[in-house]
């Protein structure tokens, strides 16, 4: 399953075997992309005896055709059709993305796209824009290494302190990405150190080779800049958004960005968060200093990202009325309105940070004359860090699928018109993803960001039907169905040995790996869990707390704010509870927090032992790859268990009822 010196990951040479076979007549004018289509088609046939042509063909089985007539329209420049009808499969579109897409879509199908008869059926991203932001650094950070949050190796784009001469593997990754529907990339990390903000001008060439290996793959490259560049580049003495010097500034800028890549997509912007500059330190709102790069950006048809991530740092753990959950929300929705079209708001799914468990973020839905962008973590950097299993793929259809203003109101898929984003899993390692299942992950963000709708479970078996082509495998079933069980309960079975019913962090300060019961409880990051002897949860409800979840709208301010009907995998999040306190389960607190780590590890004992009787059926250096993980997965899922354990009975003094040990 390797091609070169890396995985071939959901793109193995068999899954094109059924493409591969055919005649195919590719009938689509020229473009790079169209190029693309016909490169792939034709190695595909070089390996299985099929034969592509660009004209004639009257006998094809596959026709893929761009047209600018009603057979195309309406399908927009990324959608397509297929049809099958005659002994002919056809996949029409009106551009060579379109037509990308839709060959995809047939390798996905594999044999059964050219069985029976087909209606027309059309295929269009329900999201014009799928990002990954990566968050690397060109030079190796002394604290976060070169991929900040990067548990795969180092960076796709950067090595040595520049762009990599040979971008081979970055043209591959762009294959893999436009294989899940991903259009968009941001290069480098949110948090722009000073040898990165030279991207933006005098290094801008480096950013135009990696567009360059990008683009025949339909994918726009993104850049992280700073709110500072006008003084850290071009020495003016303000970065303040409404100073005629600093706003020429970024015109000029910009418009060099565009000489050097034509298609450049935008800006992302952290401003105003964990240290970053922004526009607070001029009196300015963010939507003057949004809109002052929106600006430099319009003519040339790019955005500006701009994250929402916005909150104290630095806050006193006894002032329970500053919530770091409220934050966003705060800062962000009395300037409704006031931001440029092509200025978007990249919204974490949740109001903290990533954690394994964490409500709808208040904002999304509250906004409605802005554009907004939801931000996922493909990184694991609070479930795991690609050293266990937790596919993450339930936990964004679940926000996806909510429905901010309850009833039949619009969904999060529906609402984020500016985009789905997700914070890279992907680096230089052999497996791209460090654990070679992480790589469902970032599969299933491309193929959700498509269709917000699609069923993650789905979208599962489909991964595993492209990445290991179980009907070349001695036992089909028994290799799908263990691939699937290791991975479709892991997030669920990564919450049960972690931070309890929603409260989230107790993480090892700084890194995040692994457990620190009061880690972050006594700091000024704003995550507390506040357990004491009586009780644990924070209360975020209107009566009594920081009043968090009247911010919600519909019916969710009620749902959420009241012990009574807040949802159990909820319930520390929003609520302060003594340990007796019965669940809608019908355990109390304690009973369930014991219970479910003890269940938790049970849970990781099993995926080991099933991973262990998949060896016969897989890759033996995948194998051996994810089944060492599984030793440490195992050790730090045992760690987490025994420490919230005996914590949590320590603080209440109650017992497990079932005579378990706790140490
Ligand atoms: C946190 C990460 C930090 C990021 C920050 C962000 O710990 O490294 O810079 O999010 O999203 O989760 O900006």
């Amino acid at each position: 399953m390797r091609t070169g010196d890396f995985d071939a990951a959901w793109l193995p040479p068999a899954a094109f075997r059924a493409v591969g076979r055919r005649r195919t007549l590719l009938r689509a004018g020229d473009g790079p992309l169209v190029d693309t289509v016909h490169g792939e088609v034709a190695d595909a046939c070089g390996r299985f005896g099929g034969r592509v042509v660009r004209d004639g063909g009257e006998d094809a089985e596959l026709v893929l055709e761009v047209t600018g007539g009603p057979a195309g329209a309406g399908l927009g420049d990324e959608g397509f059709a297929l049809a099958r009808r005659g002994g002919t499969t056809t996949v029409t579109a009106s551009g060579g993305r379109g037509l990308l897409y839709g060959l995809f879509h047939v390798v996905r199908l594999g044999e059964d796209a050219f069985r029976g008869e087909r209606p027309r059926e059309e295929h269009r991203p329900a999201l014009a824009v799928r990002m990954l932001d990566h968050w690397d650094n060109v030079a190796v950070h002394p604290v976060m290494g070169q991929v900040e949050r990067g548990y795969a190796g180092g960076s796709l784009f950067w090595a040595d302190g520049r762009a990599r001469g040979d971008l081979g593997r970055v043209r591959a990754y762009g294959r893999l990405l436009a294989a899940c529907g991903v259009n968009a990339v941001a290069v480098n990390n949110v948090n722009v150190h000073e040898t990165e903000a030279h991207l933006l001008t005098d290094r801008i060439g480096e950013v135009a080779a990696i567009a360059d290996a990008l683009r025949p793959y339909g994918i726009r490259t993104h850049l992280s800049v700073t709110f500072a560049a006008p003084m850290v580049l071009g020495s003016l003495p303000t970065a303040d958004p409404l100073d005629a010097a600093v706003r020429a500034w970024w015109r000029g800028a910009t418009a060099r960005v565009y000489e050097a890549i034509g298609d450049f997509g935008g800006y992302v912007v952290k401003a105003d968060s964990e240290g970053r500059p922004g526009p607070f330190a001029y009196g300015r709102s963010h939507a003057d200093g949004a809109n002052a790069l929106a600006a430099a950006l319009e003519p040339y048809g790019g955005t500006v990202h701009w994250r929402t991530f916005v909150y104290d740092h630095h806050q006193d753990w006894r002032d329970r009325s500053t919530d770091r959950a409220r934050a966003a929300y705060d800062h962000f929705t009395p300037l409704d309105g006031e931001f440029a079209p092509n200025a978007v708001l990249q919204v974490k799914h949740g109001p903290m940070d990533f954690q394994v468990r964490e409500p709808v973020s208040p904002l999304i839905g509250a906004m409605p004359r802005t554009r907004l962008a939801v931000e996922v973590q493909a990184t694991q950097e609070y479930t795991g860090q690609q050293r266990h299993v937790c596919w993450l793929g339930p936990m964004w259809s679940e926000v996806l699928r909510f429905r901010p203003e309850g009833g039949s109101g619009p969904r999060v898929g529906e609402l984020a018109r500016g985009g789905l984003v997700a914070v890279s899993n992907a680096g230089d390692d052999p497996f791209w993803t460090g654990h070679p299942l992480a790589q469902a992950n970032l599969y299933t963000f491309g193929r959700l960001a498509w269709d917000p709708r699609a069923d993650p479970g789905a979208v599962l078996d489909e991964w595993i039907r492209l990445t290991f082509t179980p009907e070349r495998s001695a036992d089909p079933v028994r290799l799908t169905d263990g691939l699937h069980a290791v991975l479709d309960g892991s997030w669920a079975t990564y919450e049960k040995y972690t931070a309890p019913l929603g409260v989230g962090f107790m993480v090892q300060p700084g890194h995040h790996y692994g457990p620190s019961v009061d880690g972050y409880e006594y700091s000024p990051w704003g995550t507390y869990h506040f357990a004491d002897r009586d009780g644990v949860g924070v209360d975020r409800s209107t009566a009594t707390g920081t009043g968090y979840a009247g911010q919600y709208a519909g019916p969710w301010a009620e749902v959420y704010g009241s012990v009574e009907t807040c949802p159990d995998e909820l319930l520390l999040f929003f609520h302060h509870v003594p340990y007796g306190h019965v669940l809608h389960s019908g355990r109390t607190v304690i009973q369930h927090i014991y219970d479910t780590r003890f269940e938790g590890v049970a849970e990781v004992e099993e995926a080991r032992r099933v991973w262990a009787g998949l060896a016969d059926l897989v890759d033996p250096a995948r194998h051996a790859r994810v089944a060492e993980r599984y030793e440490e997965q195992l050790r730090s899922a045992r760690e987490w268990r025994d420490q919230v354990n005996s914590y949590f009975l320590r603080k209440s003094g109650v017992p497990d009822a079932r005579g378990r040990t706790i140490h």
